[in-house]
Formats: C-alpha cells, sequence, structure tokens
C-alpha cells in the first residue's frame, strides 16, 4: 500500500469526480440481486436497461490500518417494486465506527445491529453516526440524486454477506405523501 501525504482534496458536485481520484465503482441494478424484497420487479429492471443505482468515488487514501479513507456515494432517485433505490449495505466486520456527511439531496441512513434499527434523516449539512457493530444502508427519499461524503477506519472491512443474511431490520417504502418502513423479510 502506498502511503499518502497530507494534502486537500476537491469534490466537484456537478461533475461528481474527486481529484485527485482513488478507485470508483459503479452499482447497477444487477448488482443489486437479492436485495430488494420484489424479485421480480428487480428482474424486469435489470432486463429493462440495468439502470446505474448508485457509484461510489474514492479518494487516494488506501483502506489500510489506521488510514482514514474517504468515498462519496451519489444514489440515483428511484424506487423498484415500491421500495426506494439504495445501497447494498454492509457490516464492518472489524466492528469500527464511521461517519456520513450529507450533501446533497434528500437521503437517510438505515442501521441495524442484529436487534435494534435505527433511520437519521440525512440532508446537506447532516452529520450521520454509525457506531461499531450496526450494519448500515442509505437510501435515497427524494426526487434528486443523493450525495454523500463518508469517511471510515481503513482496517474496517466491508461484509455484505452478513446483510443477506440478518437483513437491515427494516426496509423502506415509497409513498404518496413520503416514507414507510415495514419489516424486511417476506412473511
Ligand atoms: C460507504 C459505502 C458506500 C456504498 O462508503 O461503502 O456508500 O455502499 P455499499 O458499500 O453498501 O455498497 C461506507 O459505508 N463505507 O464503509
Ligand atoms: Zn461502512
Amino acid at each position: 500500500v502506498l502511503p499518502v501525504p497530507p494534502m486537500s482534496i476537491r469534490f466537484d458536485q456537478a461533475a461528481g469526480t474527486l481529484s485527485p481520484a482513488g478507485p470508483e465503482l459503479t452499482r447497477r441494478m444487477s448488482d443489486l440481486e437479492g436485495l430488494f424484497l420484489d424479485q421480480n420487479a428487480w428482474r424486469t429492471a435489470v432486463a429493462d436497461g440495468d439502470p446505474i443505482v448508485y457509484s461510489v468515488v474514492s479518494s487516494l487514501v488506501p483502506e489500510a490500518d489506521r488510514e482514514l479513507p474517504q468515498s462519496i456515494t451519489t444514489i440515483q432517485p428511484g424506487s423498484t417494486g415500491g421500495e426506494f433505490w439504495m445501497t447494498k449495505g454492509h457490516q464492518h466486520p472489524n466492528h469500527q465506527g464511521e461517519i456520513y456527511l450529507g450533501i446533497s439531496g434528500r437521503g437517510g441512513l438505515l442501521m441495524f445491529d442484529g436487534t435494534d434499527t435505527r433511520w437519521v434523516d440525512m440532508t446537506p449539512g447532516t452529520i450521520g453516526y454509525i457506531p461499531p457493530g450496526w450494519a448500515h444502508r442509505s437510501v435515497n427519499v427524494g426526487g434528486k440524486p443523493y450525495s454523500f461524503l463518508a469517511v471510515y477506519p481503513g482496517g474496517a472491512g466491508h461484509d455484505y454477506g452478513w446483510v443477506l443474511e440478518y437483513g437491515l431490520g427494516q426496509r423502506v417504502w415509497r409513498q404518496d405523501d413520503g416514507v414507510a418502513f415495514g419489516g424486511y423479510f417476506a412473511e
């Protein structure tokens, strides 16, 4: 892992880019297998253009012990089978904390520790805190792209299988007048 010097990092909100830039990734609908409750709606969306659901741009700070990597996630507006578009969600296997800062749009931070579920509304300027041991997923509940900055310990790791197995406690549904929460697993 290459060490990085003290530096500033610019985020161009219109372009959604960081400079200097590190890794970037794009998550399409096909990358979200098994996450939406309505599997038929998910399959239809994959067949119907496989849209980009979210993208993540990272700085050059490496994911290594004692470093503090950052990334900016942008979730597109939309819903599938009535469920708002969201990130895959993960648990940090080493149970380390993380902070998010809302940049633009309207979203939320869904957290689950295996027993309790918490929701934090995220608007520009909101700092959301994820304590150690809480799995987390971000959801765009607005009509425009939702972007936020994440800062996390470089040695935290990302466990996506945890969410497939245990879920996130709640699902976030689009309603005419806003947002509704429901149970995670099908009856
Ligand atoms: C974030 C997430 C990012 C994408 O940087 O990794 O929002 O979500 P998924 O990783 O669940 O696809 C973070 O929480 N890092 O730890
Ligand atoms: Zn995380």
